[in-house]
């Protein structure tokens, strides 16, 4: 297996599952127009920037709202899922990941964080791993959101490092695409079904972490 010379993980749903707290907050807002956002609806809103999703889910509404109403919308939402998250401590960091920020530490291999969201900055913060990412790409950062590959240019570019070292973490098919847009492994978490072009997948982090983490880097 070819050895990465750079990690660069996705966070909501790779690092802290943080998804379910999105989806609980877009539920909240599809609901004012009458609809109710399911589970499966929200798998396509992962990896998707706020606006972007706001869109898809007026589409799946069939709702048209003023566009002055439209940033109203994106802060309200964010109010909602930032209260959500107002407890989120180290002890939500999901399993394995510590293990491997130790390990690619040991093995001096890159980290970067790749990750559509605004508040990834909080988040990491409230995660207290902060000083283990050598260069944060977020929602901030990016003219152009997942499945476009920029967030993990930019990231890999950062770190100096060639698209080809680099190794993606991923939960959502969007960011798998992304991924292998930018000429990158891209290691898929979760569901196979769910991905189309990933190179490996791991239904959880924890499983990567005890089979086959020494051989990627
Ligand atoms: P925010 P990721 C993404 O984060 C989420 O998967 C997606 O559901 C969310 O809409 C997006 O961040 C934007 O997040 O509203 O916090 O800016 O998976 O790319 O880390
Ligand atoms: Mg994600």
């Amino acid at each position: 297996m070819k050895k990465h010379d750079c990690a660069l993980f996705d966070l909501d749903g790779v690092i802290v599952d943080t998804a379910k707290f999105h989806f609980l907050a877009w539920k909240k807002i599809a609901s004012t127009f009458n609809y109710d956002l399911t589970s499966n609806d929200n798998e396509q809103l992962k990896g998707i920037s706020r606006s972007d999703s706001l869109q898809i889910i007026l589409k799946m509404a069939n709702t048209v709202i003023e566009p002055s109403k439209f940033e109203k919308y994106l802060a309200q939402k964010n109010l909602d899922y930032l209260d959500f998250i107002k407890d989120l401590g180290p002890e939500d960091i999901l399993p394995g990941i510590f293990e491997t920020l130790i390990f690619l530490n040991k093995r001096k291999v890159k980290i970067g964080l790749g990750s559509a969201s605004k508040n990834a900055e909080v988040i990491l913060s409230k995660l207290g791993l902060t000083s283990f990412f050598g260069i944060v790409i977020d929602g901030n950062k990016v003219n152009k959101s997942k499945p476009h590959p920029e967030v993990f240019l930019r990231g890999s570019s950062a770190l100096g490092v060639a698209p080809e070292k680099c190794l993606v973490f991923e939960d959502s098919a969007s960011g798998i695409i992304s991924a292998k847009a930018a000429g990158m492994t891209a290691v898929a978490i979760g569901d196979p079904d769910k991905f189309l072009n990933e190179d490996f997948c791991y239904p959880d982090f924890m499983s990567l972490v005890q089979n086959d983490l020494d051989k990627l880097f």
